[in-house]
């Protein structure tokens, strides 16, 4: 197809009197920035803009995806059917291009310029249909997955040919077109690193109730005046402190890319330490991290209750290859009894928070009672959770603050 174009070009150059036929190309994509794994929708718009001419006859292109694996083929425009085998012609592997090494060779096609019928090849076989392109129309379109770094599709190669003015019916004479290639490219920008999204949560088995959490707001800081339940800063108030927390991420993590030193849980009178081992869930996403019991001080006597800032390091990477961003931290008060962090007793168990208990003894864990009244969350003999006396007199004998100014 390509080498018929060019005898037309050189042809071109000697008969016509004015300026050629002008096929303007031009990329729209559906994304500006995309993260990993989203799907690009992209078009390869064309519009004639120099007359006279009957409409676009033919057209063609190359695909590329820059850094990227070459993409599946294009699909045609919705206007463009009779552009595209049997209708009309096209390379054997159809309109929408032929992978060749890293491009897309020869997306699009040519209408049935010479009046072909089944009679003589079993195509093009179609009708003309002229105007084509007079306005600017979707010559092809495509969808590309987003990987990490930035996509760039680009059109080169380009040639064209147009209807010729002033004819009618059966077969039309076309005059050679030229591809206007100044805009032919879109470049997706790649978005969305890998973030902490939503909050993080402390984990503990309460009996034969199971696994309950205890919610650490990310945004979060300070003693705040606010009670945990309507987000201040989250408080583990329940026995042996933080040994269980998650969090989860926008995507999926590289988890090789992660060590226990990558997290850094940090008091105010407490120097930092490490989890003790960490694992990801199956998505990649959720990551659980794991604290030797005692690491992180509570009020638990004789340890003093502190308030931590628990950092993920930007080193380590998404499963795309991007650095961690964003909120990395969470600061979570290890305070054991510390059910009520609200006026006088933010920051500290005192008789506040020993009362609160008192008040919900006899209540289940969690239908009526939040498990962080559970502090003493072990049932002896098995069974459901519940608020009990135990729970009040732990409170009682372990009143302590206030933490961290
Ligand atoms: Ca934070
Ligand atoms: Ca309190
Ligand atoms: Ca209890």
């Amino acid at each position: 197809m390509r080498k018929l174009v060019c005898v037309a070009v050189l042809a071109a150059v000697v008969t016509t009197a004015y300026a050629d036929p002008t096929l303007k190309i031009t990329m729209w994509a559906d994304h500006d920035t995309a993260g990993v794994g989203d799907v690009i929708s992209y078009e390869v718009r064309g519009e004639l803009t120099v007359e006279p001419n009957l409409g676009l006859a033919l057209w063609g292109g190359d695909v590329s995806f820059g850094t990227y694996p070459v993409g599946a083929a294009l699909t045609a425009g919705a206007g463009m059917a009779s552009f595209v085998k049997d209708a009309g012609l096209t390379n054997p592997d159809g309109y929408g291009g032929t992978v060749s090494g890293a491009v897309l060779l020869q997306v699009g096609g040519g209408q049935n310029t010479i009046g072909n019928d089944i009679g003589n090849a079993p195509y093009p076989i179609g009708a003309v249909v002229e105007g084509i392109a007079a306005a600017e129309i979707v010559l092809a379109t495509g969808t590309y997955t987003m990987g990490a770094d930035d996509l760039t599709i680009a059109v080169s190669e380009c040639f064209a040919n147009v209807l010729e003015a002033d004819q009618g019916g059966g077969v039309y004479s076309v005059l050679p077109g030229v591809c206007d290639l100044v805009d032919v490219s879109v470049t997706i920008g790649a978005g969305a690193p890998p973030e902490i999204v939503g909050s993080w949560y402390s984990y503990k088995t309460h009996g034969t109730t199971g696994e309950l959490s205890i919610e650490f707001n990310q945004t979060a800081t300070g003693n705040s005046t606010t009670p945990m339940d309507t987000g201040g800063a989250g408080i583990e108030t329940r026995r042996g402190s933080i040994t269980k927390l998650t969090c989860t991420f926008n995507q999926a993590m590289d988890d090789t890319s992660f060590a226990v030193t990558d997290i850094e849980a940090v008091g105010c009178a407490h120097a930092a330490v490490n989890p003790s081992s960490i694992a990801f869930d199956a998505t990649k996403m959720v990551l659980t991290m794991n604290f030797a019991a005692g690491a992180i001080a509570n009020g638990e006597a004789p340890s003093t209750p502190d308030r931590y800032t628990i950092t993920i390091a930007d080193t380590v990477l998404s499963a795309a290859g991007a650095n961690l961003a964003g909120d990395r931290d969470v600061q979570a008060i290890a305070q054991y009894g510390n059910v009520f962090n609200f006026g006088a007793s933010a920051g500290r168990t005192n008789s506040t928070d020993v009362n609160q208990i008192s008040s919900r003894i006899g209540y289940l864990v969690p239908s009526q009672a939040a498990p962080k009244y559970d502090i003493f969350y072990l049932v002896i003999p098995p069974g459901p959770a519940k608020v009990t006396t135990t729970d009040y007199n732990q409170a009682s004998s372990n009143q302590s603050g206030p933490i961290c100014p």
